[in-house]
């Protein structure tokens, strides 16, 4: 039966009535030209739903856009290479608090909205902590009624699909404008041109400008994120490569040429086909140049464009007036290029002298590092990037030589230190242009993204710099959208939080939480929490069960690690942790097994396409369940489960069923950590070392609420030069896991060269760079003591609680007010 047959059509939007929500959803199934209208089944019942509060959406966009257009105010441009937004329906109607009406709309089509919002595609373009930070950021910004914006990419494959096959991880393209997405706004009249390659013309009067090479277009698309309870929508304005009919040869295609007759247009298609390209080519390596290119020109030039919108006469005399309009952050070194691309829109186009060009960009833009892995910093070739871009590698030889003469002419007894402070490395063997100096030369500001990790950026990485600027350095500890990550994935505890603290105001409050810890004995408070934790471990078993086929009991203890894999981040430690487990399990008589803690060991994350040893862990992870699963004499007691495809959806389903995660990094290897707040934000207990944001959480939650293990940061170099020097005496334990999977006890697959790693140096890895045998006594001790802690229900929910209630430092609506006050000089600017 179609739509129309049930519900009478209504095409007017923005009505929080039921009845006139369904004539609308109904209008937008017969009338939005996707589908035919005699269908009517859950997945277009999703696009008529979507497609009916974009209306609602779009209504307080304009609204914003005109309120910031009338009032003028400084605005704050986040350009970010990766944005992970996940699903959008059941945040944006329970960000518009119409969550109900449009819940019994859908009964009126007898469907519940729960099953509609679980037909939305993730939108997936980011890898990890930092794109998913860029849109917890955009969700706060919003909600301060913040005048910001954020820029990016729309790539067409976001992060691959994991599939695990025999063979371990598989990659799949993911698909998620297969049919189309709901939430973007294609804006056919928002288009800029970029260009690459060509040359530099000078002309008589010595004035630069760029010339010849390719143009392309660059096409916005914008998604309206909408605040919490507020009138405010700002923008996530994605961009589109295009290429135009005139780049169309069609003589070459009357010709039969047809491939040469569309190449611009196969260009323009590669810049935005996917995520991260593979940077292992020298193609891979420029297609991932032209995209920070083609991201920070695009923005920039959209930027510049609204500051001269807002006030038709502002002239280039009124340049000085730019930086008290506008602030750039770059989200890590990924658009860096925003800096040269300013200083020559300003200079070539806008006829700015260099010193003026250079003030105004020093006062715009600002850098935020989320790494000190030395593999993650990047650095670009000078050729590629004078091959690509000659005018901006003419600017950043500028700057290299300006910092220079500065060093030299204020800083005679910094001469020493001058040349690894460079921008340009002009190493004869490989010359590159260090990005992140290039960020802290041309930046104002500076910031780490958790204490620990701000304090190392100042006393390591950054430390010749802070003696030049020591103002320029910040922290802005990162934080997680409470909206997300508690009201909305985890409605069960919500209700108990706003029913104890007699307010739902915690959602953009967060601080509130405080108020749950006068009641972290109480008896009620316990039944319901524990109630609440049961009903999202069910719902995580069920999950697990149907993508996995393993069944797991939700009494056992749900012990879960999510993020990317990677060696630093230690799930290696965490398998041997569960190797080591399942064989003392083993060799316990029947008697002794029945007083053991049942534990579900869960782990999820991708592994990137050609980290081959991040690949044999996602192996051995899975090898070691199909074992342990199936051995009847010990899988009452152990269940160890891979998660596959672990994403934004899946998050919000694993972290509110969680009780411990695990968050064991070699410390001072992770920035930050975000899932870590997730977690705790959802009362599971976290097992970790002193890293990055754990150190914050520890201190916020309680120590005695926190299973700590592992040596600390300042420990680490120490330990590395021992291992070296063969002064580690490796735990009997350590050796005992390791062996026992050597054996062959989980199949014939060779897992030499992984465990190899974790030895001296064997050739393989780097000599158990990042200590796991080191802390795995520790990390053991400290599970022994979970194990302990959680045959006491009644502490283990007190301190499920406790986490919750010290949660609320960790909400990005801290971290955002923070950035705006103390970095963008921004302030609220709310929709009357
Ligand atoms: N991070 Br650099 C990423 O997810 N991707 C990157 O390219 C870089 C950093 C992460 C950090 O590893 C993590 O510790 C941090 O919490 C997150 O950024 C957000 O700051």
């Amino acid at each position: 039966m179609s739509a129309a047959d049930k519900v009478k059509p209504a095409a007017s939007p923005a009505s929080e009535d039921p009845s006139a929500i369904a004539g609308n959803i109904s209008y937008h199934a017969q009338y939005s030209p996707h589908f035919s209208p005699l269908a009517f089944g859950p997945e277009q019942a999703f696009y008529a739903t979507a497609e009916s509060v974009r209306d609602h959406l779009l209504q307080r966009w304009n609204d914003t856009y005109l309120h910031f257009h009338k009032t003028d105010p400084k605005q704050t441009y986040y350009l970010s290479m990766e944005y992970l937004q996940g699903r959008a329906l059941t945040n944006a109607v329970g960000n518009l608090a119409i969550t109900g009406a449009y819940a019994d709309a859908l009964k009126k089509f007898g469907y519940e909205l729960e099953a509609i919002a679980g037909q939305e595609r993730d939108a997936a373009l980011g890898n990890g902590g930092l794109g998913r930070l860029a849109s917890c950021f955009l969700d706060s910004m919003a909600t301060l009624n913040l005048p910001s914006w954020g820029y990016g990419l729309r790539y067409r494959y976001g992060l691959f699909k994991q599939r695990i096959a025999k063979e371990g991880q598989e990659e799949i393209a993911e698909d998620w404008l297969d049919k189309f997405s709901p939430w973007e706004i294609v804006r056919h009249d928002v288009v800029y041109p970029i260009r690459f390659f060509g040359h530099v013309e000078i002309s008589p009067d010595g004035k630069r400008k760029w010339a010849g090479g390719e143009v392309l277009n660059a096409l916005a698309y914008d998604v309206p994120i909408p605040g919490y309870k507020t009138k405010n929508a700002i923008s996530l304005r994605l961009w589109d490569a295009t290429a135009t009919a005139e780049d169309f040869n069609l003589f070459q295609f009357n010709d039969g040429q047809y491939e040469s007759a569309a190449q611009l247009h196969s260009r323009a298609q590669q810049i935005c086909a996917v995520l991260y390209p593979g940077d292992a080519t020298e193609e891979g390596k420029l297609l991932r140049l032209k995209q920070q290119y083609f991201l920070c020109s695009a923005s920039l030039q959209d930027i510049i464009f609204r500051f001269k919108e807002r006030k038709a006469d502002r002239v280039s005399g009124k340049w000085s007036e730019f930086p008290s309009k506008v602030a750039v952050q770059m989200n890590d070194t990924h658009p860096t290029l925003a800096i040269p691309e300013l200083m020559r829109l300003l200079m070539d186009v806008e006829g700015l002298g260099w010193d003026e060009a250079w003030a105004v960009t020093n006062k715009t833009v600002a850098y935020t590092n989320h790494t000190v892995l030395p593999e993650a910093l990047e650095k670009w070739s000078q050729a590629v990037m004078r091959k690509l871009l000659p005018r901006h590698m003419e600017i950043i030889e500028e700057i290299d030589k300006r910092f220079r003469e500065m060093v030299i002419s204020t800083r005679k007894d910094m001469e020493g230190k001058i040349e690894s402070m460079r921008v340009l490395d002009n190493n004869p063997e490989k010359p590159v242009v260090r990005m992140a100096n290039l960020c802290v030369v041309a930046g104002h500001t500076v910031n780490g993204v958790a204490e620990l990790h701000s304090n190392i950026l100042k006393q390591e990485l950054f430390a010749d710099y802070v003696s030049i600027w020591p103002n320029k350095f910040q922290n802005k500890t990162n934080g997680i959208t409470p909206r997300r990550w508690l009201r909305f994935c985890n409605p069960e505890l919500s209700e108990i939080v706003t029913k104890w603290l007699k307010t739902d105001q915690w959602t953009s409050n967060l601080d509130l939480l405080t108020g749950l810890r006068k009641f972290a004995d109480d008896e009620k408070l316990h039944a319901e929490w524990a109630a609440a934790k049961l009903a999202s471990k069910k719902r995580l078993a069920k999950h697990v069960l149907d993508v996995t086929g393993v069944t797991i009991d939700p009494d056992s203890l749900f012990d879960i690690q999510i993020k990317r894999i990677h060696e630093y981040k230690r799930q290696l430690m965490n398998i041997l942790g569960a190797v080591y487990r399942y064989k003392k399990l083993k060799e316990m008589s029947a008697a002794d097994r029945q007083k053991v803690t049942p534990r579900t060991v869960m782990v999820g994350g991708k592994a990137f396409a050609t980290y081959t040893n991040a690949k044999r862990i996602v192996k051995l992870v899975n090898d070691v369940g199909a074992v342990v699963n199936n051995d009847a004499d010990v899988n009452k007691y152990l269940k160890v489960v891979f998660i596959p495809n672990y994403n934004v959806s899946v998050a919000e389903v694993l972290i509110p069923g969680s009780e411990l995660s695990q968050h064991i990094s070699t410390a001072g290897m992770e920035a930050s950590g975000t899932s870590n707040m997730k977690f705790s934000l959802n009362g599971c207990v976290i097992i970790g070392t002193l890293d990055g944001a754990n150190v914050e959480i520890r201190e916020e939650v309680g120590q005695d609420n926190f299973f700590l293990f592992g040596a600390k940061a300042d420990q680490v170099a120490g330990l590395r030069k021992d291992r070296e020097n063969g002064l580690f005496k490796p735990d009997p334990r350590f050796e005992e896991a390791k062996q026992f999977i050597r054996s062959g006890a989980f199949g014939t697959y060779d897992y030499t060269p992984l465990l190899d790693s974790l030895e001296g140096n064997t050739g393989f890895g780097r000599g158990d760079y990042f200590l796991v045998g080191y802390d795995f006594p520790s990390y053991i001790d400290a599970q022994a003591r979970v194990d302990e802690a959680y045959k006491d229900k009644k502490k283990w929910v007190k301190m499920s609680i406790l986490n919750t209630a010290g949660s609320g430092k960790f909400s990005s609506d801290r971290t955002i007010d923070q950035y705006a006050k103390e970095i963008w000089g921004i302030s609220a600017c709310p929709v009357p």
